[in-house]
Formats: structure tokens, sequence, C-alpha cells
């Protein structure tokens, strides 16, 4: 069965302006602004390049609706989702609740269509028109809370597709794997006391937002258990996130045995990336998403959602994202030319502080078990 693809070209007329890497443009300070580090290029790139690699002719184009405001509201509050629709009107835009995170006109429209991007897909793969996917949508969602967005987040577009699983498709047991270099804290906030949605993140150490992700978060109420976080020093490379996804991921999956797993896939753990001081290259997410399929195959007929977030390099987002998407159809590596340069700067080698972080975490694996009461 068929890959499914997902891109839409206004995602990329998401406006979020100027800033100056990190900070607020400010002249007086002598702070000269910058196009924002969250634009259109890394997606676009990304999208160019599967089509010119060929590999488009391998995938099933799907094509996003707009979520409702019915399905938005299974996550959000009443009150952010008017308050983003009513700053989404305004000639100049609005922020998405945390002063950091500008968006333009139309907005509302681009975020609704993101968040229906990801429920498009998990239609799909749910019923069986395709095996798995990749939706590359922006803006991301992945820290979004229920009332208000946050790091460049609106909506949380996972959260809100996890939600139309259960609900309208009856999915029982859901795993949602966030792989960006930033905590996953707003799916992870959403389904907090809910023992049938396992959410485990790979980040880097207190990223961002600050002091999120720590290793004692792990699930509250009925929920204790079923949120994992492994917090990686900074500097990890292929080495370091290949062993959290044999030694946390793959155990936690094969205990929980979702029926769906979707990705939080950002690309900001990559080697070059602006933000991040990670060292992922394109072969590390390319095996990341070979043994997620694997036990994907065992639990859940390899079904697989993977939904953009992060990666802020022009240059290597694309090769990450052609990698992985690449992995998700059978087809064979298109060639990444920056691998021979990141071969040699020792990225792919375990070193004993990451694996410590890892085999911490790992203990909590044996806590998990098959929930079997999806009603609890
Ligand atoms: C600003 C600050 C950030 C930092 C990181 C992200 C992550 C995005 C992502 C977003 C905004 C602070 C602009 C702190 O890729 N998530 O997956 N902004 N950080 N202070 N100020 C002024
Ligand atoms: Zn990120």
């Amino acid at each position: 069965m068929a890959t499914g693809y997902l891109y839409h070209e206004v995602f990329g007329w998401h406006d979020t302006g100027s800033s100056a890497g990190l900070f607020v443009s400010d002249p007086a300070a002598g702070v000269q602004p910058f196009v924002h580090f969250e634009n259109a290029e890394t997606k676009r790139r990304m999208h160019e390049l599967i089509v010119i690699s060929g590999l488009i002719d391998r995938l099933e184009r799907i094509r996003p609706r707009h979520a409702s405001e019915e399905e938005i509201l299974r996550v959000h509050t009443r009150e952010h989702l008017e308050r983003i629709k009513a700053e989404s009107r305004l000639p100049k835009g609005g922020d998405a609740g945390d002063g950091i995170s500008p968006f333009g006109k139309g907005a509302y429209e681009i975020a609704t269509l993101a968040a229906g991007g990801v429920i498009t897909l998990v239609d799909a793969v749910v019923r069986g028109n395709v095996t798995n996917g990749y939706v590359l949508v922006r803006p991301p969602g992945h820290h979004a809370v229920a009332g208000n967005g946050m790091g460049l987040c609106i909506f949380g577009n996972l959260a809100i597709a996890v939600k139309h699983a259960r609900e309208v498709l009856g999915v029982g047991r859901i795993a949602v794997l966030d792989w960006d270099v930033h905590h996953g804290n707003g799916t992870q906030s959403a389904f907090y006391d809910d023992p049938t949605v396992l959410t485990i993140s790979l980040h880097q150490d207190n990223c961002f937002p600050p002091n999120s992700g720590g290793v004692g978060e792990r699930g509250e109420g009925p929920g204790f258990g079923y949120a994992l976080n492994v917090p990686l020093p900074p500097g990890t490379g292929d080495g370091g996130y290949l062993y959290a996804m044999s030694e946390v991921v793959v155990p936690a999956l094969r205990r929980f045995r979702p029926e769906l797993i979707l990705v939080a896939s950002g690309f900001d753990a990559g080697a070059m990336d602006p933000l991040g001081r990670q060292m992922v290259t394109s072969e590390g997410y390319r095996t990341m998403t070979r043994q997620l399929m694997d036990v994907a195959d065992e639990v859940c007929d390899g079904r697989i959602v993977i939904a953009h977030e992060g990666g802020y390099n022009p240059i290597h987002v694309p090769y990450c994202g052609l990698a992985v998407v690449e992995t998700l159809a059978g087809a064979e590596p298109f060639g990444d030319p920056l691998l021979p340069i990141m071969a040699g700067q020792g990225g792919g080698v375990l070193l004993p502080h990451q694996k410590s972080v890892v085999d911490q975490v790992a203990a909590f694996v044996a806590d998990i078990s098959v929930v079997t009461d999806v009603s609890a």
C-alpha cells in the first residue's frame, strides 16, 4: 500500500515577519531586524527536493481540509480560538499567545488547514487508504497548550488529530513520539492524565520551553507512566538518538502496543540547525524512521503518521526530511551531499553522559502496560 504525502502552498504564506534570531529586533539598541527564523523556506525546499528527487512519483498526494471549530475545541479553549480568529482578521495579524509567536493576517485559516491536514492523513491511514504518511505543515503545533499558543505554534496539530482518531475513528491506544529538538510540552499536556495516549519526547535538555521536559515529568493520576521525557545533553548526535530509540522508544511501544503511531517531526536536532545544539544527520533520521516502522509493523500494521514541526537550516532540513519520507515509502536513498562533511564530527558515537540520561528513562518503561479500557 502507498505512502501518503500532504503539503499545501499556502503553508508557505503563513507570515511570521521579521525578528533577530531569538531576539525582538530593536534598532535603538543596535539589534538589526532579519527574516524570522521560522519562515517558509525550510519547508518549501523540503517539498521541492521531494519533487526534484522524483520521490513525489512514489507518494499518494493527499489534499488537506480545514479543521472545524469543533475539532479545534477538543484541545483548545473557546477563548483561545476566538482570540486567534479575531487577531487573524487584523491588518497586521497578532500573536499566538506568549508574545514571541507572531502571525500575519489570515493565519487562522492557515493554522486550521495545518491541523486539518494532520487529521486528513490520520483518516487516510486509519481507514486503510495508505499505510503511513508525512504531513509537511506549517505553522507547527507541539508547543500550543489549551488556553494559548506558544513557541510559534498556534493550535496543537497532532493533539487535535489524536482526539479525532479517538473520538471519531474509535482508535484505542495512540502513541506520539516527538523528535523535535524542543520539548513537546503542548502534546504532553493535552494527555498528561490519559493512560491511553503515550507521549514520548526526545529533546535537548532545557532548550525550549524553559524548564520543561525533565525526566521527572511522567504524567499524573491514571496517566502516570504514560509520558516519557528524554532530555538529551547538547552535542548528542546519531549515537545518542539511536540509543534512545532502541532503549526507550522501541521497548515502550512494544509494551504499550499502540493502534496508531504519530510523530512530531522537527529537524532542529540536525547537525546544522541554528537553534538546536544537536548533531543528528539525515542517516540518523532515516534509521530512526526505520526503527519506528519495524515496531509499527509488529504492533499496529505499520500505521504511522509523521507531522512536521521545527527545523531551521534551509540546506540540511530538506535532506533530513527526504530521508524520512523515502524510508516511509521504501524508496532508495537519493543521497545527501552533506553527509561526508558531518561524518568526521563525532556525533555518531554514544557518550557516557548521554547514555546515563537514556538509561534513567529506560528504567521507566517497565511501568507501561497495555491499557485495555480506553473509556477510563
Ligand atoms: C524569544 C525567546 C523561541 C525559542 C525557541 C522556539 C522553538 C521553536 C521550535 C521558539 C521561540 C525567548 C524570541 C526565550 O522549533 N519548536 O519546536 N523564542 N525564544 N525570549 N525571546 C525574546
Ligand atoms: Zn523545535
